[in-house]
């Protein structure tokens, strides 16, 4: 039976006071190789973008989460993971948006629902806390 973990973080100052950004000029920051993280017992693993690979777009977002070995570069089949996703904005309190994770039928790769609410920068703070690997990482998106 699958799990399905839900992280709902308070929706506080929504969307209510954004000015738009103009990103226009910015893309997609994709996650390069992370082969220079050492790997310590704190922090053994992280957890990469693989999908989409192309521009992200204002709204709904399904995206897929794959934990690697920081070592290897390897997948690592964790039971789970924890995602949170929030936009900082200038002078106000971060957007955040609910994250919904659900495993997928590849080990190691969860499906992420959330809202990227407004356009611009989008931080996922993801960390895995399994009993033989850990680690947390930030992946950032470039919403058009
Ligand atoms: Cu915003």
């Amino acid at each position: 039976m699958k799990k399905i973990i839900t992280l709902i973080l308070p929706l506080s100052l929504l969307a209510v006071a954004c000015s738009s950004p103009s990103t226009d000029t910015q893309t997609l920051s994709e996650n390069e190789p992370q082969t220079e993280i050492a790997a310590t017992e704190e922090n053994t693993v992280m957890v990469a973008l693989v999908s989409p690979e192309e521009d992200i777009v204002m709204g709904d977002a399904e995206l897929i989460l794959e934990v690697k070995d920081n070592a290897s570069g390897e997948t690592v089949a964790v039971e789970n993971i924890e995602v949170s996703s929030t936009m900082p904005m200038e002078g106000e309190d971060p957007m955040i948006s609910k994250v919904e994770i659900e495993p997928t039928e590849n080990p190691g790769q969860f499906k992420v629902k959330t809202n990227f609410d407004m356009a611009g920068t989008w931080n996922l703070i993801a960390s895995v806390k399994d009993v033989n690997y850990q680690g947390e990482n930030e992946i950032v998106v470039e919403v058009k």
